[in-house]
C-alpha cells in the first residue's frame, strides 16, 4: 500500500530516515514535530511529496488542532508512524531525577501517541482502512538501570499498541510495533540536554548500533505489506555487541 501518512517527530533520526523511505517507495508524507527548519530543510530535500507540519504531542492543543491545519487533500490519512519520543533527563537512578522530566517523558511517548492516534484513527475506522505503527523498543521488552520512566513508557506503548491491534482487527485498520534496539540518532545528545560531547562517547562505545535507516527500511516494509497482512511486532537488534 501507498497514500498518504503522517510521521510524528520527522524532524531527526529516525522519523526523518523514515520520512524519506516512504517518499522514495511513493508516498506522500505529512513530517511533523516541533522544529519546523529542520521540516524545511527535509522539504527542500524530499520535494513535493513532502508535508512540512508544526506538531508538538504533548500539547493537547497542537494535537487538537493537527487535522484542520493540514492541506485540504492531506487530512485522509492512510498510515500513521508514531515515532516522536524522548528520554530528557533519563539514563538517571529515579531517585535522583525530577518528577518534572519523568512527567515529559510519559507526557511525550505515550501520552502523546495516544492523543495522535485519538485524533488520526476514527477517519481510518470511517474509511475502513488505515494502518498505525508505533515506534517501541526493547527498552519496551527489558528495562536497565537508570531507563524507569522510559522503560515505562515504552512498556506502555507495547501494550497500548497490542490491544489497539485486537481494538480493530477485522476493520480494515491495521496496527503494528517496530520496536528498534539501540540505534544511532540525536537521541542521546537530547537525553543530556544538548551535550554532544557526552552523547558521542555513549556512541562511540556502541560501535555496532543500528543507523535510522535500518529502522526506517523496517518501518517501509511493514507498511508494504498486503491487506491481508499484519506485521504486528518487529523487533531490530545490532547484530554485533553494541
Ligand atoms: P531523535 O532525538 O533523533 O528524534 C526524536 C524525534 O522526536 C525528533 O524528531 C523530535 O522532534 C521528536 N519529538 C520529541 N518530543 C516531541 C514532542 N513533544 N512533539 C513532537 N515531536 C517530538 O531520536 P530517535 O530518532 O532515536 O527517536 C525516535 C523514536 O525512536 C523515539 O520514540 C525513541 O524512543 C525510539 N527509539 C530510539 C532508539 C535509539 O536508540 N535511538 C531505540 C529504540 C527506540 P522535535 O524536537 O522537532 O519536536
Ligand atoms: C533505547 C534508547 O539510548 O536508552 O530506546 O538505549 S537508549
Amino acid at each position: 500500500m501507498t497514500g498518504l501518512a503522517l510521521i510524528t517527530g520527522a524532524s531527526s533520526g529516525i522519523g526523518a530516515a523514515t520520512a524519506e523511505a516512504l517518499v522514495e517507495a511513493g508516498w506522500r508524507v505529512i513530517a511533523t514535530g516541533r522544529r519546523v527548519d529542520s521540516l524545511a530543510a527535509l522539504r527542500d530535500a524530499l520535494g513535493e511529496p513532502l508535508i512540512p507540519l508544526r506538531l508538538d504531542v504533548a500539547d493537547e492543543r497542537s494535537v487538537a488542532t493537527l487535522v484542520e491545519r493540514l492541506p485540504g487533500d492531506a487530512r485522509l490519512i492512510d498510515a500513521l508512524v508514531n515515532n516522536a519520543g524522548h528520554d530528557v533527563g533519563g539514563r538517571m537512578r529515579f531517585d535522583q531525577g525530577t518528577l518534572e522530566d519523568w512527567g515529559s517523558i510519559i507526557a511525550t511517548n505515550l501520552t502523546g501517541l495516544v492523543r495522535v492516534c485519538h485524533a488520526i484513527v476514527p477517519g481510518m475506522v470511517a474509511r475502513k482502512r488505515g494502518h498505525v505503527v508505533n515506534i517501541g523498543s526493547v527498552v519496551g521488552r527489558q528495562g536497565y538501570a537508570g531507563g524507569a520512566l522510559y522503560a515505562a513508557s515504552k512498556f506502555a506503548v507495547r501494550g497500548f499498541t497490542e490491544s489497539l491491534r485486537k481494538d480493530f482487527k477485522g476493520t480494515g485498520v491495521r496496527v503494528s510495533e517496530v520496536a528498534p534496539g539501540l540505534t544511532r540518532t540525536e537521541f542521546a545528545e537530547t537525553r543530556w540536554r544538548g551535550d554532544a560531547q557526552r552523547a558521542a562517547a555513549f556512541y562511540d562505545g556502541a560501535k555496532g548500533a543500528l543507523d535510522a535507516r535500518d529502522i526506517a527500511r523496517a518501518v517501509a516494509w511493514v507498511l508494504a505489506q498486503p491487506d491481508h497482512v499484519t506485521i504486528s511486532e518487529l523487533v531490530l537488534e545490532p547484530s554485533g555487541d553494541p
